[in-house]
């Protein structure tokens, strides 16, 4: 027998799941099985698929002449950055599964070419290639402390460029309040997409005011290179005063609106996981403690900071705002 042992923020599947989805599902399994013993000599479409994937995976990255880029130093941290062997190794990533371990089915996410559209409350909506926008951008290093709601934390070099670059590409309209961001579609490769009781695809949400913010940052790279797939490549938001679940990977799509995004741990559990998620030690989420952090890689444990840190660049974005629930 298989011994799940699930992690205290993890939500047991039986809460989840409405029992008719959670009977189809078993029929879906089932079918899947009895499909398998009535070929069992056929290379398995999954099979197929692991060969197409390692054949792309050893393209060269369109822009990999662009790393490393030169280092942003006005950023500092208070720790070494994380290795990357651990740091690559230890993901969040629901569409590859639930486990920290997805570094290995996440190669199979095909990340070119890859269109990132831009519509929503704009002057006019548009569509633009990974390899185009990342060029116009022009991208720097920066490092960055990423701080997960589950009470570990990483340090990390990100390459990319400020978010407020891309609003200003896009140009919104003065009535557009929130920028929705969501992560790609596709079951196919991204199985845990199937999950029908998840609500895909992956979305993220900040105010115009925080995404335009100095500190929100669009990762293309990481650790000198193009960013690896599953840190969320091709393309992912890191936003270090927010836990971690608010950096939404691999997006595809970026919507101006004046509706406050229903994001995706939102929708699964509002009770925990609210739209403004910023970091507070002294706020607990419902079931642990937030006032300080492993440090992943160390076994070492530090106190987490209000704002992970940085207030002195977004505290000033909720004053007067103190009566929503800022804390996730
Ligand atoms: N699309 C998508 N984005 C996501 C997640 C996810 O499951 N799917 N997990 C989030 C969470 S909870 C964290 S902590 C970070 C993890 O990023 P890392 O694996 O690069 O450390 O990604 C965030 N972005
Ligand atoms: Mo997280």
């Amino acid at each position: 027998m298989n011994i799940i042992r699930r992690r205290g923020w993890e939500i047991p599947e039986s809460q989840l799941t409405p029992e008719h989805l959670a009977f189809n599902r078993r029929k879906l399994l089932i079918g899947g099985a009895a499909a398998m013993a009535l070929s069992p000599v056929a290379l398995s479409p999954v099979a197929a698929q692991a060969q197409r994937v390692t054949d792309v995976a050893t393209l060269p990255d369109p822009t990999a002449d662009l790393y490393p880029a030169k280092l942003n130093a006005k950023y500092k941290l208070d720790r070494p950055i994380t290795d990357e062997k651990v740091n690559g190794n230890y993901n969040n990533f629901y569409e590859f599964g639930e486990q920290k371990t997805i570094a290995s089915t996440a190669q199979a996410l095909n990340t070119r070419p890859w269109t990132i559209k831009i519509d929503g409350m704009v002057e006019k909506p548009f569509e633009i290639g990974i390899d185009d926008l990342i060029r116009k951008m022009g991208i720097e290093e920066r490092t960055y402390r990423h701080r997960c709601v589950e009470a570990w934390s990483m340090a990390i070099a990100w390459s990319g460029f400020p978010l407020a670059k891309l609003v200003e590409l896009a140009k919104p309209l003065g009535s557009a309040k929130y920028l929705e961001m969501k992560t790609f579609m596709d079951p196919k490769v991204a199985f845990g997409q199937k999950k029908s009781w998840y609500p895909w695809p992956y979305t993220e949400g900040l105010t115009m005011a925080e995404a335009s913010n100095e500190l929100a940052f669009l990762a293309t790279g990481a650790y000198g290179h193009p960013i690896a797939k599953q840190h969320g490549a091709p393309i992912r938001l890191a936003v270090p005063w927010k836990y971690g679940f608010k950096s939404v990977k691999s997006i595809n799509h970026f919507t101006f609106t004046d509706k406050q995004p229903k994001t995706y741990w939102e929708a699964l559990q509002a009770s925990e996981y609210g739209f403004w998620a910023n970091v507070n030690p002294a706020v607990p989420h419902p079931r642990w403690s937030q006032a300080d952090e492993e440090i992943i890689g160390t076994g070492e444990r530090k106190p987490t900071l209000l704002f992970n840190g940085y207030g002195e660049f977004v505290a000033d974005i909720y004053k007067g705002l103190e009566k929503e629930r800022l804390w996730a």
